[in-house]
């Protein structure tokens, strides 16, 4: 079938059996032991949580359903007439339904969102009146916290729709959502920085990428096909990261999908998530300003140990799981080795990982001294133009709607409760470990 419910509707009865079995056969069993450290070190390495629409590996980075990233983006349908890259509406079926999607699938999806993306009047007006001290990220929370309004959900629940039909109701939250998410990135983005200017009606003609880009006044081929790859590649990285799991958590309370991804964005507002990729700019603009576009090796060394020196994290560098750098950071040097491999910074940025995981590893604390994802969004967004570093965590969010809402889907449709971990009191603990 073309239709994305009618295929999820086949598989929720086939994936609720699956759980059932799992948790009569299994539920006793032992998935490993909490140490003091593990609660204190912010729950690192304990399995936690179950999210099947991707996976982390530790080395060879995240799989979507399964499978690696190059291959998504290998595999993946391209549906506007000679681009080169696949769409992010094609990455949103996979990670829904486990299967990449045909042609007329990830098409038709696209003409789905072009009918249903259409921001309402009180979103705009909220987003008109915005005071520009207000940061895209907080504008960004306000403007789908308020479109909670829409939440066809929050309607059937006050009917007291049943639990099993719970996630119908979310499915259409998430499409409309998803769909909304450009125009209202986009008025986010000409309202800071275009003085309002701007078309905020959506080209049935165009796909969801295509369709951004020119609301945000960029015409080139080559840049919404960067954007296209960058939306498949933010897309989703499990549910434990603080995006998924803010919007996990407060989606377990029932609170709308509205509600819930304003959370997640809240939380990819921090600097050491979402943020980093605007920090990654900002440091390397500094650093350019300090010793030049074209230093030597020893200038960069340099530089770097004065940021460590400085009590700093170097930006783009580390991460909580990732033991090896970043596919998704490799994926974007492809894409700049083919179209930009001229461009200063971003032979900046490749001599900055040959040169930087070097200085991390003689701190010997570091548990990933390679560069992730953020190392080199910023100096691609650059070269075409989009230069607003302030708005890039904005463009992390925009893809990352469709992870969130791809595991927020099956967190309704598989009946996953409220989440509630206890906590305890430090004299408690104090108390309790002394006498094991
Ligand atoms: N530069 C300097 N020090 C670093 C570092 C870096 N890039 N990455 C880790 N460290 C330090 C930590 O600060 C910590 O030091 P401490 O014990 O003195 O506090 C020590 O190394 C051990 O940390 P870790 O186990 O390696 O990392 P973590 O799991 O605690 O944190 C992360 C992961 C990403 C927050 C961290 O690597 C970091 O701050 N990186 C820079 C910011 C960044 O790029 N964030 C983006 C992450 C990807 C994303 O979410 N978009």
């Amino acid at each position: 079938g073309a239709n994305l419910k009618e295929v999820l509707a086949k598989q929720v009865p086939q994936e609720r059996e699956k759980m059932m079995g799992l948790k009569c056969l299994h539920g006793d069993k032992k998935l490993g032991d909490i140490k003091l450290s593990n609660v204190m070190g912010g729950m690192r390495g304990l399995m936690l949580l179950m999210c099947d629409t991707s996976y982390v590996d530790p080395n060879k980075g995240i799989f979507y359903r399964g499978m690696t990233l190059k291959d998504v983006v290998k595999d993946l349908p391209r549906v506007q007439e000679g681009s080169k890259e696949g769409t992010p509406e094609g990455a949103f079926w996979l990670l829904t339904t486990g299967k990449m999607p045909n042609k007329g699938q990830a098409e038709g999806l696209t003409k789905e969102w072009n009918k249903r993306g259409n921001v309402p009047r009180y979103c705009q007006r909220l987003l008109d009146s915005m005071d520009q001290r207000i940061h895209p990220m907080a504008q960004l929370c306000a403007a789908s916290s308020c479109l909670d309004a829409e939440s066809k959900f929050v309607k059937a629940y006050r009917k007291g729709v049943k639990r099993a039909k719970y996630w119908e109701y979310i499915y259409e939250d998430a499409m409309d959502l998803c769909a909304m998410m450009p125009p209202v990135a986009a008025i986010i983005y000409c309202n800071a920085f275009k003085d309002g200017a701007g078309s905020r009606e959506l080209n049935p003609k165009e796909d969801w990428s295509g369709n951004f880009c020119r609301m945000c006044g960029y015409k080139d081929k080559n840049f919404i096909d960067l954007m296209r790859l960058y939306f498949v590649l933010h897309a989703d990285h499990e549910s434990g990261n603080v995006s998924a799991h803010a919007t996990q958590l407060v989606g377990s309370a029932l609170s709308s999908p509205y509600l819930s991804f304003s959370a997640g964005m809240a939380g990819l507002a921090g600097p050491l998530h979402g943020l980093a990729n605007q920090e990654v700019l900002i440091w390397l603009q500094e650093m350019i300003k300090e010793i030049g576009d074209d230093p030597k090796d020893d200038e960069i060394i340099t530089y770097v140990n004065e940021t460590l020196k400085g009590g700093k994290v170097v930006p783009g560098y580390g991460h909580a799981v990732l033991r090896q750098t970043d596919p998704r950071f490799e994926l974007q040097n492809d894409f700049a080795m083919k179209n930009c491999k001229d461009d200063k910074n971003v032979k900046l940025v490749t001599r900055l990982w040959k040169l930087i995981p070097e200085i991390l590893k003689k701190l010997g604390k570091v548990a990933n001294p390679y560069p992730n994802v953020d190392a080199h969004s910023g100096v691609l967004l650059q070269h075409y133009g989009l230069k607003e570093m302030q708005y890039y965590t904005v463009l992390f969010g925009v893809s990352r709607v469709l992870g969130v809402m791809a595991q927020t889907i099956w967190a309704r449709a598989l009946g996953a409760p409220i989440e509630r971990p206890k906590s305890f009191t430090s004299d408690f603990l104090c108390k309790f470990l002394q006498d094991k």
